[in-house]
């Protein structure tokens, strides 16, 4: 190749970069972040026994209108870098996923990592949904969601996550009523690891136990 030449074989190189991208669908990620209970006081992952950590959960939703590979998508809380859990699994749009504390200790262990859980900080945590990324560079883990939860959130059995009516972040509170002046307020609902966030609110059933009338809102 002469001189002459290389710099058009350049432009025309560039050309058919630039119009490829062009040509590729803007691609932003449709999961987020739709409920989290970080304070468990019931075997919310039915593996027999409650445990602060292993219990906490985090549902995650397809907002968006095609499949999402989980597999791209990271928890993480605000403390370090390094996420928790790499999510498993496909979602359809408008479906709901939950991973337990549990899910993420088993991960953990499978990395050569100390089994933290989620450690969602009952005082109070920031949350972090990171997407794998690829560019010419490589691959990197950029942040695509973020919740914040307050201490009040944080209590035994209370969830927080988005209300499908009013878009708002809201408390499910119907297991442990919240009656304080912080937002966000309680909405009286239970709260449903890996359904929609839907209203169900509790009603006392005659003749059922405590545990056969918590296993009926699992
Ligand atoms: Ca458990
Ligand atoms: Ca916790
Ligand atoms: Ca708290
Ligand atoms: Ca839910």
């Amino acid at each position: 190749m002469d001189y002459l030449s290389r710099p058009l074989v350049l432009l025309l190189l560039c050309g058919l970069l630039v119009s490829s991208l062009w040509l590729v669908p803007h691609v932003r990620a449709e999961v987020l972040i739709n409920e989290v209970l970080g304070d468990p006081d019931q075997d919310w992952d039915g593996d027999g026994e409650v445990n602060y950590k292993s219990d906490e959960w985090i549902e995650v939703k397809n907002d968006g209108d095609s499949v999402e590979d989980l597999s791209e998508y990271w928890v993480r809380d605000g403390s370090g870098e390094d996420p928790h859990l790499q999510l498993s699994g496909a979602l359809e749009p408008g479906e709901t996923a939950v991973f337990y504390g549990s899910d993420a200790m088993i991960w953990q262990q499978e990395q050569g990592q100390s089994t933290l859980g989620f450690s969602i900080n009952n005082s109070g945590e920031t949350l972090e949904l990171l997407r794998t990324e690829s560019d010419f560079s490589g691959t990197a883990l950029i942040v695509v969601h973020q919740v914040i939860l307050l201490d009040h959130e944080v209590e035994n059995d209370r969830s927080s996550g988005w209300d499908p009516d009013t878009g708002q972040w809201i408390m499910f509170d119907a297991l442990n009523p919240y009656n304080g002046a912080f937002e966000p307020q309680g909405n009286n609902c239970l709260p449903s690891p890996g359904e929609l966030n839907i209203c169900t609110p509790l009603v006392p059933v005659f003749g059922l136990t405590w545990d056969q009338l918590k296993s009926r809102y699992r």
